[in-house]
């Protein structure tokens, strides 16, 4: 199964504009994506014909909205293979999703001495929400160490069977590294984690558009992923729970539209899904999220992976050859997500990214929302480019040539 880009680039209008006089090359995938016209038409078709309140009431564009909203789930549930479509709360995208376990769950579990496990090449948002959860409950953070001077060795996964003790009540990783393009081995993660009866978090963000990810093989009890990565809009995102966990989750964020009964000293609430989403939710967005997994398995998530995979090995290729380039994340050939890290001596990345721009090309330059690993790497930022499947060989030869005649500028 293969992909066409140029077919598919069709469906993005906004790929088809200058930038600076050049064709726009768009490679910033990894901070968000582009969308389909089945998606923005999605959100204009709502706004048109259907928009009202959800969940309450009895009128025809009421009905139809939460139509729209309940089926959005039950598609999302599909996307992911969730068993029950109440395992999937809507939020605004994964930083949300994650704070809500880390405030729900942390709060009812974590105790003094218990241990919270991560890595140590998280995004900021699945780092923070947790050294604020260990330290209300005066528990301890603990990382799963980066192995190789580039990041190139992945997690240590011999340290991380002495790590996982008894005392860690929760693992939270990454799938993708938003900054190596790492992939890490999700399932056997969950399966390790399980043994020593700890609860499982994934960060899906830059994975869940990208290659197929199904919860009950993969055997995890929370997920956390944003629409807008993933051809969807901004402002929509999914926390995934195991139904059996949420059952027993008080609300991080209290309203109207979550309870069964309210006195004026108390309140009971509904089960999951609508336990966690408290006043109006985003029904349009929700509802042109399930439009994008519809556009996605349409293309076919694994022939959007083999297609990010083919773009990365290329872009490893062409850019390896650059001088005094430092690529960061798994070395040449070695599987890795579709984006790539660099680092020039005597260049910094803003200049990268602001000599691209005037190539036409989007790059993204900056710590990544990831300033220990970057500390740890002993680098202050890097250039990255982020791949996704209406991108193309020939766009990487621009960045190639582009990336030349920045290191000639510079060279002077
Ligand atoms: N986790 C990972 C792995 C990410 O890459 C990002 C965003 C987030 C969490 C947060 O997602 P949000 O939708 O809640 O903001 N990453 C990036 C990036 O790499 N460049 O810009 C945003």
């Amino acid at each position: 199964m293969s992909l066409d880009p140029q077919k598919i680039r069709a469906d993005f209008p906004i790929l088809h504009q200058q930038v600076n006089g050049k064709p726009l090359v768009y490679l910033d995938n990894g901070a968000t994506s582009q969308k389909p016209r089945a998606v923005i038409d999605a959100l204009v078709r709502y706004y048109e014909r259907d928009n009202s309140n959800v969940h309450r009431g009895l009128h025809a564009l009421s009905m139809r909205a939460t139509d729209g909203y309940e089926g959005a789930r039950a598609r999302v549930a599909k996307f992911i293979n969730a068993a029950d479509p109440a395992e999937v709360i809507f939020t605004r995208g994964t930083t949300e999703s994650i704070n809500v376990v880390a405030r729900s769950w942390g709060h009812a579990h974590l105790k003094p001495g218990d241990v919270v496990l991560t890595t140590e090449f998280e995004h900021h948002s699945n780092l923070i929400p947790w050294q604020q959860a260990a330290r209300a409950a005066g528990a301890t953070l603990k990382f799963v160490p980066l192995l190789g001077v580039d990041g190139e060795g992945g997690p240590d996964l011999a340290a991380l069977d002495t790590l996982l003790t008894p005392q860690v009540k929760l693992f939270a990783f990454t799938h993708v590294s938003n900054t190596l393009g790492t992939i890490n081995p999700v399932a056997e993660f969950c399966r390790r984690a399980r043994a020593v009866g700890a609860v499982t978090v994934i960060d899906a963000a830059q994975s869940i558009g990208h290659m197929p990810f199904d919860v009950q093989q993969i055997g995890c009890d929370f997920v956390a992923f944003s629409g807008h990565k993933m051809c969807g809009p901004t402002g929509i995102g999914v926390l995934y729970g195991r139904r059996a966990l949420l059952e027993k989750l008080a609300p991080d964020e209290t309203g109207g539209g979550i309870v069964v009964s309210v006195t004026y000293q108390d309140a009971t609430w509904k089960p999951a899904p609508e336990r966690f989403e408290a006043g109006t939710p985003n029904v349009a967005d929700a509802i042109a999220l399930g439009t994008a997994c519809d556009y996605l398995d349409a293309v076919g998530r694994e022939a959007i992976a083999a297609h990010d995979d083919q773009l990365a090995r290329y872009a490893m290729d062409k850019l390896s050859a650059l001088p005094g380039i430092r690529i960061i994340g798994p070395r040449a050939g070695s599987p890795r997500s579709g984006l790539v890290s660099f680092a020039f001596e005597h260049v910094h990345a803003h200049d990268v990214v602001t000599f691209a721009n005037e190539d036409g090309i989007a790059l993204r330059g900056g710590h990544h929302c990831n300033q220990p690993l970057m500390r740890k790497l002993g680098l202050a930022s890097t250039s990255r480019a982020s791949f996704y499947l209406y991108n193309t060989e020939e766009e990487i030869d621009r960045l190639a040539k582009s990336l030349e005649r920045i290191l000639k500028f510079f060279a002077g």
